[in-house]
């Protein structure tokens, strides 16, 4: 794809209406954020749009790439909810042909996050939390403190996943610790 409407057009064959309908919302929110945050806004688009393109791909597909292209064996112990950032990366190197290491790192740390962050992998991580069409309690506030300050969300989010992830039974991989070690203490 060599412009945002071919993209656009992989995107709506690869996802169910569903994801493909918050791919655009976390596009246009990412956008949003951007202007807020002197982050350039074609990457933001791009990186909104392709955050989720392997979200719908068979465990089989990530399996392969884990292996040859020998990352963490530890990704083997987790799954799609880590594997389509981290290991989706791969996939929209590879078939998408999109090579920009920004926009990059921003899909890989989607999920998790990661201890250093630039301002584009904020802008992801925070647009696929707070983008209009998520409902969870605290996304309002979650809203607010991103709007206030960028970074506070990233920290925002980071203890609200961790919290909702233990209480709800899962392993943590180790990098989403690293992440809330890292995010903790920062207010603003
Ligand atoms: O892909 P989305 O649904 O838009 O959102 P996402 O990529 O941010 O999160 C996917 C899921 O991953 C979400 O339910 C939270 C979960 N997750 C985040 N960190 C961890 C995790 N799941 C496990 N088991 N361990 C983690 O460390
Ligand atoms: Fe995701
Ligand atoms: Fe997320
Ligand atoms: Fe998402």
């Amino acid at each position: 794809p060599h412009s945002r409407t071919e993209l656009v057009a992989v995107l709506r064959d690869q996802l169910s209406q569903h994801r493909f309908e918050h791919v655009l919302r976390v596009e246009q929110t990412a956008i949003k954020l951007a202007q807020q945050n002197n982050v350039n806004l074609e990457k933001a688009s791009i990186a909104g749009l392709v955050h989720d393109y392997a979200k719908q791909r068979p465990d089989q597909d990530f399996i392969t790439v884990i292996k040859d292209k020998q990352m963490d064996p530890e990704l083997l112990n987790y799954g799609n909810a880590i594997w389509h950032g981290i290991v989706g990366a791969e996939l929209i190197k590879t078939e998408l042909g999109i090579w920009d290491e920004d926009i990059l790192n921003a899909v890989r740390h989607h999920t998790t996050g990661a201890t250093i962050m630039s301002k584009l992998e904020q802008v992801i991580y925070m647009a696929d939390y707070i983008e209009p069409g998520r409902n969870f309690a605290g996304v309002q506030q979650a809203r607010q403190v991103t709007n206030q300050s960028l970074q506070a969300g990233v920290s925002f989010q980071t203890k609200q996943t961790l919290q909702y992830l233990i209480g709800q039974n899962k392993a943590i991989y180790p990098k989403t610790i690293a992440t809330y070690n890292a995010w903790v203490a920062v207010n603003g």
